[in-house]
């Protein structure tokens, strides 16, 4: 009898566990600033989105166990806090139909962004319609709303004739005056000037959670096994 009680009560402790982690999850998600990488197929998001984590990783390395896979913390010193950066499936015109709804579902992500980062391959003679395709999916998918941050990148791949004059300005998106950074995720280059434009966004738009203590206070059982 004994046995079976502690079966039973081990079961339920589980149960519980697994509740706290979801509840967990969610509440990470609502008090984090969101962004999402969006943006044309092969434009760079992945290279960027490593080359932004890669640059603090070890801030983020704590809290990675509990975000999905393709979502990771950024640290932005500039703002003084972490933000909730992921990477998404690329738009590419004409989709198969059958992969409409696979491809929607995966893009979820974006349309629960606070900040949408539109990474642009400014090296693809293309990439006026390739901004465009991306406009009209975000429109489809319902995000059309999110503000967002224009990151022209393979700005290495560029020509000399062809190199702005600055690294930072302002792109007219559909009408809406967007800031816009060139950068190199490759290279590097102009990731400084994104992380600033990025920090103002968030100081600009999210007072700071108090995340660390509401996470000590609620869950000591999580908090104590993530440090
Ligand atoms: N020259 C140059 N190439 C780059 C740069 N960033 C990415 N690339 C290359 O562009 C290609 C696509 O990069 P990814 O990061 O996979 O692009 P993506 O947007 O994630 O692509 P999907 O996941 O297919 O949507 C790769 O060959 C990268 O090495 C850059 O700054 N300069
Ligand atoms: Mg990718």
């Amino acid at each position: 009898m004994i046995a079976e009680s502690i079966k039973r009560t081990k079961e339920r402790l589980h149960k519980v566990k697994r509740q706290r982690q979801t509840q967990r999850r969610q509440r990470e998600r609502r008090d984090a600033f969101n962004i999402s990488l969006v943006g044309y197929t092969n434009a760079g998001k992945s290279t960027l989105f490593n080359a932004l984590v890669k640059a603090r990783a070890y801030a983020a390395d704590q809290l990675f166990a509990t975000l999905d896979t393709t979502t990771r913390q950024l640290y932005l010193g500039e703002a003084g806090r972490s933000v909730s950066l992921s990477d998404t499936v690329g738009f590419i015109r004409d989709l198969p139909h059958g992969l409409i709804d696979a491809f929607q579902a995966t893009l979820q992500e974006a349309v629960d962004a606070d900040l949408l980062l539109h990474v642009v391959d400014a090296a693809n003679p293309n990439f006026p319609e390739q901004i465009a395709e991306v406009q009209r999916v975000l429109g489809e998918i319902g995000a059309d709303h999110i503000p967002q941050v224009l990151v022209f990148n393979k700005l290495d791949a560029l020509g000399p004739e062809r190199r702005p004059p600055q690294l930072q300005d302002v792109y007219e998106l559909d009408g809406v005056a967007t800031p816009r950074v060139f950068v190199s995720a490759r290279g590097g280059e102009g990731l400084a000037q994104l992380r600033q434009v990025l920090a103002e966004r968030v100081i600009a738009s999210a007072p700071t959670a108090p995340e660390a203590v509401e996470m000590t206070a609620d869950f000591p059982d999580n908090h104590a096994s993530s440090f």
